[in-house]
């Protein structure tokens, strides 16, 4: 297939103003009646044409008349229409078959076929699945949908906007229709019906709306969604007072289904959720799980207006919802748990996630110019890097500007399908600056590279700070442009004290923290009045998506981790040390780092006024993925070792007895309860339960027996599980069966049985993966079970995926090709776990390479796996 470019784009010849659907619902055979009322741009003489896949087309008509054979063709994928006019009404009939459409992917059965229920998802280009259409983001219409059922087998009957009547019908059956005023696109439309249990609560904007929020799910899981109910209420209050944005319908539903591709799908007033990412209660779910149903929940109810409202003209624009929408529920967990801990947070997804991906060959701008599957480009670099961007937009504004800016974006935008530019455009005549500089941001792919370099002169008691950037060249542009990069910067003495910034051509001096803007390959920044030779903090509460390269010596670093107040940057500071002390064991040079490192922590470690969660995340170094990315050849198994290493030489700094007191003293004040400080309690807890593990492992496994035993919390009994299964495995194997028995019909639960022992890491890895994949409980049809076995497998267990031998690719490759068969998206997701090989030392990467060309050389690959694996062979 041909890529689809951005700079190709046409406004739509046909619109549809009206849509009328009717829908006869059945688990094999469904049928869809669709009434189009279609407009004509004068502008374009192009023939009326509607997409539409997997549809067996029952009959058509044109105003009212029947269509002959010789008034439409089947061309590309597409059906193709004579006559049609402007103010046409378009009636096609169409059958479809949810029980077997495995890809999840239009209209679906969740669960088993005499229990489950029949779900959509339309989004990217799902509603061709469901009837023939225009299926683009920039056809708006309002839609009138009614159901049709049996009311034994789909007692609830639900599609998004409001209610407009049900009633009775012959033979047991029931119809419910629902009307959706607000103009929307079809990757917004879904429907449910099916056996569902509800919480509701009455919930009054602050416009005044009276809105019945409904939540369902399956009896045995309803009662978990009170926390989901909650954190809905506490989003809708938010976006009133953040952004000024209040709901526009009369309900608002929100539905669970353990069949889901991705976490969850905004459709208009009926919002779908994978189970995984709206079910919580103490008994099943992590301290994590808990914070991620609040932040997805947050990020679907926030996309009806950046979104649905306003959305976006065509797929290229995708990070302008995307990335819009994750700042927006990134400013709203900050504001709901610690902001400092959230941005640290959001910093390792995106070192984890987006810059590899920005690093390797499925590199792509925020704004792509073209794609052959649209669903590959739900992407980290769309989603994290573009959320990072706003973030930038919304820093330089400051919080009154910002807020200016988007209520000028969304009053001009309402109702429309809108473009990047558009955004900016708004932000920047409501403040009056002219931010198009920024829009090079959304075109050019790669991670900058920032380099600091600061020069002290006592004698005039000033200091230079030189700014340069540079963007390796990747992605098909040989030749990066200079981008404006914002730098927020303090000063430190050497008492570990903040210095007042008199900051050469800058009106603002005195205050002890400035942002500058470097918009050229290199600037040089002179502060004044400087005492002594500072130590800068540079990119605070990370101010701009860059690497930064500058050459601190270990005892600046560990000025900055001790004394540093911006709560992101001491983090930070650890980080960069603890990058510097694995260099310095892997190179054998003097371990300078390794001790600044361990010295500042053990520290730290004894200071009763550090917030146990920061702490927590102190004593964690960089992940195996962050430090590989540093790396030119990769070793996974000796970045394993040196990590390992690394820890094991702060567990000796900080001492068994310390160690083993203060886990003492944090589980015996362990509880269920949910608030901040019990939370920050237990990640403490396991932390300090691991590096006790590294100097003593019967004595951590003794604790974690019993703590499994006696665990008030998922967060607990996890926690103890994990260092049992990666310290003693004999131990380990009465518990693993016991928490196997218990869940097992908890399928969430059972998910995190699979994925904790899919990251145990060694020589062992594979069999075990082999023998999980034997359990009776183990399929590829459920994306979640596929993910928490192969996924984690592929990437959180580096030691065990990239096996010498190549053992572990040839699985993996064997089980995407298993896995297009059934559900192209997670099979194309899945494959993404490749991406890196090219840097992998020559027998892996060899290895690697084999297995991908094998895969490559199928000739049944679906567009999605084809265009990754094709992609990463480039
Ligand atoms: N807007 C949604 C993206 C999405 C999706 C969701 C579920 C299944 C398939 C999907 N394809 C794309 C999710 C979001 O960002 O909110
Ligand atoms: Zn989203």
């Amino acid at each position: 297939t041909l890529p689809i470019r951005l700079a190709d784009y046409r406004a739509p010849a046909w619109r549809v103003e009206r849509v009328e659907l009717d829908f006869e619902l059945g688990i094999d055979a469904t049928e869809v009646a669709a009434k189009l009322l279609l407009r004509r741009d004068p502008a374009q003489d192009e023939p009326l044409r509607l997409e539409g896949e997997q549809l067996e087309l029952l009959s058509i008509a044109l105003d009212g008349q029947p269509l002959p054979a010789t008034a439409w063709r089947l061309i590309e994928g597409g059906l193709e229409v004579d006559g049609a006019r402007d103010g046409s009404v378009l009636e096609t009939r169409v059958r479809v078959h949810p029980a077997a459409n495995t890809a999840l992917e239009g209209l679906y059965l969740s669960g088993p076929r005499e229990s489950g229920f029949l779900l959509t998802q339309c989004e990217a280009q799902g509603f061709r699945h469901i009837t023939w259409f225009p299926d683009r983001p920039d056809v708006q219409s309002t839609y009138t949908v009614t159901l049709r059922a049996d009311r034994a087998r789909f007692p609830v009957l639900l599609a998004g906007g409001n209610p407009d009547g049900a009633g009775e019908l012959e033979g047991g059956r029931h119809w419910a229709r629902f009307v959706d005023p607000h103009p929307k696109p079809s990757y917004l439309f879904a429907l449910v019906a099916g056996r569902l249990e509800k919480i509701e609560r009455d919930y009054r904007t602050a416009d005044g709306r009276n809105v019945q929020l409904k939540i369902w799910a399956e009896a045995d899981a309803i009662d978990r969604c009170h926390y989901a109910m909650d954190a809905l209420e506490r989003s809708m209050r938010w976006d009133e007072q953040a952004y000024g944005r209040n709901y526009d319908l009369d309900v608002f539903h929100v539905v669970a289904t353990h069949d889901f591709n991705m976490g969850a799908m905004e459709n208009k007033g009926l919002n779908i959720f994978n189970a995984k990412c709206l079910l919580a209660d103490p008994d099943s779910s992590t301290d994590d799980e808990y914070r991620r149903v609040e932040a997805v929940i947050a990020h679907e109810y926030f996309h009806n207006w950046s979104g649905n409202r306003v959305t976006c003209r065509d797929w290229f624009q995708l990070s302008l919802k995307e990335g819009f929408t994750v700042f927006r529920e990134q400013s709203f967990s900050a504001d709901m748990n610690s902001a400092p801990l959230k941005r640290i947070e959001d910093v390792s997804l995106l070192r984890r996630a987006q810059f590899p991906e920005d690093a390797g060959p499925l590199a792509h701008p925020v704004r792509p110019a073209e794609y052959r599957e649209i669903n590959n480009f739900y992407t980290a670099t769309v989603y994290e890097k573009g959320a990072e961007l706003v973030r930038m937009l919304a820093g330089k504004l400051g919080a009154a500007g910002f807020r200016r800016g988007t209520d000028l974006y969304f009053a001009r935008n309402d109702g429309r399908a809108a473009t990047i530019e558009d955004f900016l455009d708004a932000l920047g005549e409501a403040n009056g600056i002219d931010l198009t500089p920024y829009l090079a941001w959304y075109g050019q792919a790669g991670t900058p590279r920032l380099r600091a370099h600061g020069e002290y002169d006592a004698a005039r008691r000033e200091y230079a700070l030189t700014l340069s950037q540079h963007t390796p060249p990747g992605a098909g542009q040989p030749h990066k442009q200079a981008l404006p990069i914002p730098v927020k910067l303090a000063l430190f003495g050497a008492d570990g004290r903040l210095l007042p910034l008199h900051l050469d051509g800058q009106t603002s001096t005195g205050g002890t923290e400035a942002v500058v803007v470097l918009d050229r390959i290199e600037q040089r920044y002179v502060f004044r009045d400087v005492a002594t030779r500072p130590v800068p903090s540079l990119l605070r509460g990370y101010s701009a998506p860059v690497i930064l390269e500058c050459d601190y010596a270990p005892d600046e670093l560990a000025l900055l981790l001790t004394h540093d107040p911006d709560g992101f940057n001491r983090w930070e500071a650890g980080q960069q040390l603890a990058v510097r002390a694995c260099d310095a064991l892997r190179d054998g040079t003097p371990p300078q780092a390794v001790a600044a490192w361990c010295d500042a922590l053990a520290a730290l470690f004894d200071d009763a006024g550090l917030d146990a969660d920061l702490l927590a995340d102190l004593l964690t170094p960089p992940g195996e993925i962050e430090l590989a990315e540093r790396e030119s050849v990769v070793d996974p198994t000796r970045i394993h070792m040196l990590r390992q290493q690394l820890l094991q030489h702060l567990a000796v700094r900080i001492g068994i007895d310390k160690l083993d007191a203060r886990y003492r003293a944090l589980a015996a004040q362990s509880t269920a309860a949910l608030d901040a400080a019990s939370q920050a309690n237990r990640r403490l807890k396991q932390r300090v339960l691991q590096l006790l593990a590294l100097l003593d492992p019967a004595r951590a496994c003794s604790h974690a027996t019993v703590q499994y035993r006696h665990a008030p919390s998922m967060t607990d009994r996890l926690g103890a599980l994990t260092v049992l299964a990666r310290h003693d495995t004999a131990r380990s194997a009465e518990p693993l069966a016991h928490y196997r028995a218990h869940y097992a019909n908890d399928p969430l639960a059972l998910d995190k049985w699979f994925a904790l022992q899919a990251q145990l890491p060694g020589e062992g890895a594979l069999a075990r993966v082999q023998a999980l994949e034997a359990d009776p409980a183990f399929t590829l049809k459920n994306p979640n079970r596929a993910r928490a076995l192969l996924g984690t497998f592929a990437s959180g267990n580096p030691t065990g995926f990239h096996r010498v031998d190549g053992a572990g690719y040839r699985l993996y490759a064997e089980r995407l090709l298993a896995l297009d068969a059934l559900n192209p998206q997670i099979a194309a997701r899945l494959a993404t776990a490749f991406n890196g090989w090219q840097r992998l030392e020559p027998r892996r990467r060899e290895a690697a390479h084999a297995s991908l060309t094998a895969l490559a050389a199928h000739d049944k690959l679906s567009r999605n796996l084809a265009e990754i694996v094709g992609n990463m062979l480039k």
